[in-house]
């Protein structure tokens, strides 16, 4: 009864924005920060029972990564460190647009029962609560605390500006009962880096490979973190640009480097030859680029090549410890995850690597959920979002290996790979995908490879590409099926696409609806950039 009194008390003082409808979406909820005060209100309370139900720790994110300033967003991160359950979704959607109150107490009552959720005598509720630098976040995380302490016992701890994946990574950490602080997770990745550095084949070390490497921070958090970082950064020189002066997002970040394939703010020819990264508002995008000489255009290195970095230099740690003469073997799956938006040369690259490759639907947990079902799992999207999975079995395996190794054969290549890949696996985030720990994994792989950021691009060359995004009526009526790579309804729409596509040497399209825009977006890929324009073209006219 106290616990009714106080919701209703409470979210009377959180009305929602007449007029607005919604949605949790791909990546939790998105709008102007002025309309979401009553959502992340709703949200704070729906992450508190998500606590109860599973008697862990929960974490509650404010941030629109790489949208407008002005915006920001609000997503659950679950006690594994990954996304919200997708079960709880819908739940989402429907607590966010409850007109008053006592609606709102109806909808929590019936999920209670449904879930089977114990309010009183249970366990108490923890959320970790984190936001990005957006000048909205601070009073969005009072709403968000005020949701969460309705639900008697519950607790909400305030962590502070943080990167998107800092915070999955700490829920994650928190739940395994290990060490969680900020302070921590730059140990770990830290000391993982600085190992993964000494342990460089002397053959590559004296190679020329330029230890300068500027990063783009966005303007956002991940820029501001890295910045205080790097001191500790063994063998790298960084030069962070865009980490707090300027408009987050704007003509800034991965995310904006990826789309228009421009230098950001404050880049220019000067740079050109250096290696450059760019990370997107919330830090859990990364990717790389080089500027061509004279111009504002760049050569970018996207999430595809970089997970064929990562996946050629794990194979090759495996081909080297699978070599091994004195151990137990134990032969690790190895697979690959991507969307229909890698482009179909990397694809192709990765399969002649003989790596098993599978395309989920766009979007994190999708990804995400897949690569969990190898020992080790690559899951990158184009735009740079991604990370490296590694299953429990596979990683006990490797620790007794490794001691193993120490005592028999320390420092044989054998034993280096099986360290390596311990490193790998605590300087990768296991949460979500991570730029600042991405970041420093391609640091280290180039390193060990003696490579240039001009050789790594040329492992393959991408297709031409271009995306384009239609305004449609109903964007729900485009139904997709086969990992977005068909229409199935409205029916006819997949002939027709097949029919342009029929005209084109390598053509490749296909077209999905936006889960974070309201449009459908067209993706096109041929031989050339003006057959790919062509295409995308055409395929727009039919969706029209
Ligand atoms: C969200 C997704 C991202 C996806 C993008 C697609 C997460 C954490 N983020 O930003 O993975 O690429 O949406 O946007 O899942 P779209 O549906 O508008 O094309
Ligand atoms: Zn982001």
């Amino acid at each position: 009864q106290q616990q009714r009194s106080a919701l209703l008390h409470s979210s009377s003082l959180f009305p929602p924005p007449p007029g607005v409808k919604l949605s949790y979406g791909t990546a939790g909820f998105r709008a102007d920060a002025s309309l979401l005060e009553s959502t992340v209100f709703r949200v704070g309370i729906l992450a508190a029972l998500r606590s109860i139900q599973t008697g862990s720790v929960i974490g509650l994110m404010i941030t629109a990564s790489h949208n407008q300033v002005s915006d920001n967003g609000v997503k659950i991160a679950d006690p594994s460190g990954g996304m919200l359950t997708q079960l709880w979704e819908p739940f989402a959607d429907a607590i966010a647009n409850a007109p008053d109150p006592h609606s709102l107490l109806q909808l929590l009552d019936d999920f209670v029962k449904k879930e089977n959720i114990t309010l009183e005598g249970g366990p108490a509720a923890r959320v970790l609560l984190g936001r990005d630098t957006r000048p909205s976040g601070a009073s969005l995380v009072e709403a968000a605390k005020q949701g969460i302490t309705c639900i008697t016992g519950a607790t909400a701890i305030d962590v502070g500006v943080l990167t998107t994946p800092q915070l999955h990574w700490m829920v994650r950490a928190k739940n395994k009962g290990v060490e969680a602080s900020e302070h921590h997770y730059y140990d770990q990745i830290v000391t993982s880096f600085s190992y993964l550095m000494d342990n460089i084949p002397r053959e590559n070390s004296s190679k020329d490979v330029n230890d300068k490497l500027i990063v783009d921070g966005a303007d956002g958090v991940g820029g501001e973190k890295l910045e205080k970082l790097k001191s500790s950064l063994k063998y790298l020189s960084i030069d962070v640009r865009n980490y707090g002066d300027g408009v987050l997002n704007e003509g800034v970040g991965a995310d904006y480097v990826q789309k228009e394939k421009v230098v950001p703010r404050g880049f220019g020819p000067s740079d050109a030859g250096i290696r450059c990264a760019s990370l997107d508002g919330d830090a859990d995008r990364l990717v790389y680029f080089s500027v061509l000489s004279n111009s504002n255009k760049i050569d970018l290195v996207d999430g595809d090549k970089i997970l064929s970095l990562f996946a050629l230099f794990l194979k090759e740690q495996l081909r080297i410890l699978d070599d091994k003469a004195n151990t137990s073997s134990y032969k690790a799956s190895l697979g690959v995850v991507q969307t229909a938006y890698a482009n179909g040369a990397s694809t192709e690259y990765l399969k002649q690597l003989g790596l098993e490759v599978v395309l989920t639907p766009t979007g994190v947990k999708y990804l995400h959920e897949k690569a969990a079902e190898y020992d080790i799992g690559i899951y990158f999207e184009a735009n740079g979002h991604g990370t490296i999975l590694f299953s429990e079995t596979f990683l006990s395996w490797l620790e007794n290996i490794n001691n193993e190794l120490s005592s028999t054969s320390k420092g044989s290549d054998q034993h280096k790979a099986a360290s390596n890949l311990l490193a790998v696996s605590k300087l990768i985030n296991q949460a979500v995908g991570d730029a600042l720990s991405g970041l420093l994994l391609v640091e280290a792989i180039l390193q060990h490879m003696g490579w240039s950021i001009k050789k790594w691009n040329e492992l393959y060359q991408d297709l031409p590409s271009r995306q384009l995004k239609v305004k449609v009526v109903d964007r729900t009526a485009v139904i997709t099926g086969n990992a977005e790579t068909v229409v199935v309804s409205p029916v006819g729409i997949q002939e027709a696409i097949d029919a342009e596509i029929a005209k084109y040497t390598k053509g490749r399209c296909f077209v999905r609806p936006s889960g974070t825009e309201d449009v459908v977006r067209v993706y096109a890929e041929a031989s050339t950039q003006e057959a790919a324009d062509s295409l995308a073209h055409s395929v727009m006219v039919i969706v029209h």
